[in-house]
């Protein structure tokens, strides 16, 4: 397989952590997303994935998987173990809000091409626009500081996808230096994530094209 990715893309670390777990092994091919205003927009890429973004994952067979959650969901049905959600429906479902918070409301709005355009149309300043990144995340976190069980991980025991979307999530968040004494149990879940192999092979600065 194949994964179009970027080291610092948050979307693509959530499927380099779903290939590891997994035990998937897969080619990073590095698309970067800033260099010479964005490797996403150039005609070969947009043929990979038409809507210019990573990640993208192309199977053995040539079919191109796009959207990490939907990467994540196509890696959970095809290699079934361990499994990324909870047997149980509620659990499923408590597991999922985690993960849609993070994918849903708070990463689209601190992605790229927003904070492209509150800097360039908007004519703000950098500290408005950590303002800005810091007021997602804030919001965000505090809900799932409140949803998260009794560790190591998200949800317990095991991991699951909850625990998938919010270690990039947190990584996002240190990198514009969004403080976290706020969220302990987020502190710790992540800290347990990146003991994991799986997890850490999959860090940015793990990965082929980091910078
Ligand atoms: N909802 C998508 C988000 C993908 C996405 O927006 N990826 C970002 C990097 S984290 C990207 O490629 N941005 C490029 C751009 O906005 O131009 C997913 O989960 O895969």
């Amino acid at each position: 397989m194949k994964l179009y990715s970027y080291f610092r893309s948050s979307a693509a670390y959530r499927a380099r952590i779903a290939l590891n777990l997994k035990g998937v092994s897969y080619e990073t091919v590095s698309i970067h997303l800033t260099k010479d205003g964005g490797k996403q927009f150039t005609p070969e890429y947009r043929t990979v994935n038409p809507q210019m973004r990573v990640p993208a994952l192309e199977l053995p067979g040539g079919e191109v998987l796009t959207q990490s959650l939907a990467i994540i969901d196509y890696l959970d049905e095809v290699y079934p173990e361990p499994p990324f959600l909870p047997s149980d429906a509620v659990e499923r479902a408590r597991v999922r809000a985690v993960a849609h918070t993070i994918a849903n409301d708070i990463h689209p709005l601190n992605n790229v091409g927003p904070l492209k355009y509150i800097k360039s149309t908007l004519g703000k300043d950098q500290a408005a626009i950590d303002a800005w990144y810091h007021h997602w995340i804030l919001i965000g976190f505090e809900a799932i500081e409140a949803w998260l069980r009794p560790g190591p991980y998200a949800f317990g025991s095991r991991v699951t996808l909850a625990d998938i979307c919010l270690v990039p999530q947190v990584a996002n968040a240190r990198r514009f230096k969004v403080p976290l004494e706020r969220f302990p149990k987020i502190v710790a879940v992540d800290a347990a994530c990146l003991a994991l192999p799986a997890f850490d092979k999959a860090r940015p600065e793990n990965q082929p094209d980091a910078e």
